[in-house]
């Protein structure tokens, strides 16, 4: 091929690539899908659901987007996390949260912390997401974390046991400051769980 001919077979291939890379749903892991139904784990007023889905930045970096309405908690601000168990029965079975990591702990606090605790592991967990905000008996969450993925890799939450969906009695205060290193941080009793599955 001469140089001429190479250069403009280079300048009309470049473009169709970027395009291809950035149209919606060219992407693998674009668009793939999980859900979870949510129960209270003693109270049969609880239930909603929540939906996650898997994106791929304009980088490559894949992130998941979790939406999340839930009726029956109380008002005021709720944990949620992915825990590390996909087992909602009892919901204690769902585990600690997720935390694939080479220096996995995925204990958020115990019983026997000091205080101010030296072993308490969040907000550093990967299954760690944000506070669900309930108003009226209406609870809903919506939020974005590069923190874990639906498709297969290091950080998926489709690992061998799978994962849940835990909403928690109280708020997170993100364990953020020294003075928030105690037992209860990341949200305290479990009120509702979801097992998460993949969805369509
Ligand atoms: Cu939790």
């Amino acid at each position: 091929m001469n140089p001429v001919t190479r250069y403009a077979v280079r300048s009309l291939i470049a473009p169709l690539a970027i395009a291809a890379a950035f149209a919606p749903g060219v992407a693998a892991a674009d668009g793939l899908k999980a859900a979870a139904e949510i129960k209270g784990c003693t109270n049969p007023a609880i239930a909603g659901t929540a939906t996650l889905v898997e994106q791929t930045t304009p980088e490559g970096v894949k992130e998941v987007t979790v939406e999340m309405t839930v009726k029956g908690l109380a008002d005021g601000k709720h944990a949620v996390h992915i825990h590390e168990v996909a087992s909602c029965t009892p919901c204690g079975g769902a585990g600690g949260h997720h935390d694939p990591g080479p220096f996995g702990q995925s204990r958020p606090d115990s019983a026997t912390d000091d205080v101010p605790a030296k072993d308490i592991n969040h907000p550093y967990h990967m299954g760690d997401l944000i506070n669900l905000e309930v108003k009226n008996g209406v609870g809903t969450l919506k939020h974005t974390t590069n923190r874990v993925t639906l498709s297969p890799g290091r950080l998926s939450i489709f690992d061998e046991n799978g994962s849940s969906l835990i909403v928690h009695s109280a708020a997170d205060t993100y364990c953020d400051a020294e003075s928030d290193l105690k037992k209860g941080c990341a949200g305290g009793a479990r009120d509702a769980c979801g097992v998460i599955n993949p969805a369509p």
